[in-house]
């Protein structure tokens, strides 16, 4: 912008007043306004001087129905070595699920799996890529992957967009950037005619499924593809189909095994478990979409699923039913 202004013979600072390098929050902003001689209406305060109440912590998390979870949590259990690369799933790396090991850039997370397992690692590598970088930059590597027969497993978190810039689509969808139908690039056939001969297609919410397909495609001493499949959570069509699960409070235990999934709809209870005395799972009603990833890992069946809930209605009398499609 700073650019284009010049060009229409407008005077316009930029980069000689503010920083190029990191994070531009409002003190930095501040800051470099007021060196520069711009008039800030009052100086800048840090935020620990402020007489505040200290705000609960909310580190980062895939949203709650994030498709890509269901993988992370098996990558996770199996305590795989994975390259990541970039897009919402790179919360993957955070904590509860910390299952991303490395993260370069746009593309970048093939390669490395590749460097790795070509350098000797001693283990099987994964590569986790989403749809649209795998489209972007994605293609080169696991071309070279199966060209020099690296034993690594790559696998493409197809959500159907291009979630973290906004929902945007990408050959996978059929549609173009101006909104008008085109040829879909599908991933399948992609992945077949650059030489992967392992390839396995899995919906993504499918937590017995992808460890399954996880176990047979891991038996290959060669390269391979996991296609996890299951659009965003918040695609505005999928949001129409939300259904909030409910725990059953005298099933659960308080294991706590909902928790490590790290879904923010998954709340600990103000109620404790009689003998673990450890607090019981809560679902917040307003942020579950219902994807049951939590009610598969849950090993007391506490969780309902959907078709569980839409039976307990059925048999409600009819006073107290509550509509089950876009009932939250
Ligand atoms: C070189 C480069 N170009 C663009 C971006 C911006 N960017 C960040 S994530 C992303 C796409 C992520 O889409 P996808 O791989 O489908 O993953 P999702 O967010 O849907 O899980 C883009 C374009 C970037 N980080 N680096």
């Amino acid at each position: 912008m700073e650019q284009e202004i010049r060009l229409l013979g407008i005077a316009c600072e930029g980069k000689s007043i503010f920083p190029l390098c990191g994070e531009l929050d409002p003190t930095v902003v501040r800051r470099a306004a007021a060196a520069a001689g711009l008039a800030v209406d009052r100086p800048p305060v840090a935020a620990a001087a402020l007489d505040l109440p200290e705000l609960p912590a909310r580190p980062p998390v895939l949203c709650a129905g994030c498709p890509h979870r269901g993988v992370f949590q098996l990558l996770s259990k199996k305590k795989a070595a994975v390259s990541g690369d970039i897009g919402c799933y790179t919360l993957g790396l955070l904590p509860p699920l910390s299952a991303i090991h490395s993260c370069g850039c746009m593309g970048a997370g093939i390669g490395v799996a590749h460097g790795a397992a070509k350098a000797g690692i001693g283990e099987r590598m994964v590569a986790v890529i989403g749809d649209s970088t795998f489209y972007h930059t994605g293609m080169p590597a696991l071309a070279n992957v199966a060209y020099n027969r690296a034993n690594v497993l790559t696998i493409i978190l197809d959500n159907r967009t291009t979630a973290m810039t906004g929902h945007q689509s990408n050959p996978g969808t059929g549609i173009t950037l101006q909104h008008q139908e085109t040829e879909v690039i599908e991933l399948e056939p992609l992945v077949r005619a650059l030489g992967i001969r392992h390839i396995a297609t899995v919906d993504s919410y499918d937590v017995a499924g992808l460890e399954k397909a996880y176990k047979e495609l891991m038996a290959h001493d060669e390269p391979a593809v996991l296609v996890a499949r299951r659009e965003c959570a918040l695609l505005p069509e999928i949001r129409k189909r939300w259904v909030a699960l409910e725990v059953v409070e005298e099933s659960c235990t308080g294991c706590g095994i909902c928790f490590r999934i790290g879904c923010p709809a998954i709340l600990k209870s103000e109620e404790m478990d009689a003998k673990s005395g450890k607090p019981l799972a809560l679902i917040d009603a307003d942020a579950c979409t219902g994807c049951e990833v939590c009610a598969q890992v849950c090993p007391h069946d506490a969780i309902l699923t959907r078709d569980q809930i839409r039976e307990a209605r059925e048999h409600q009398p009819a006073s107290c039913s509550t509509p089950i499609d876009g009932g939250n």
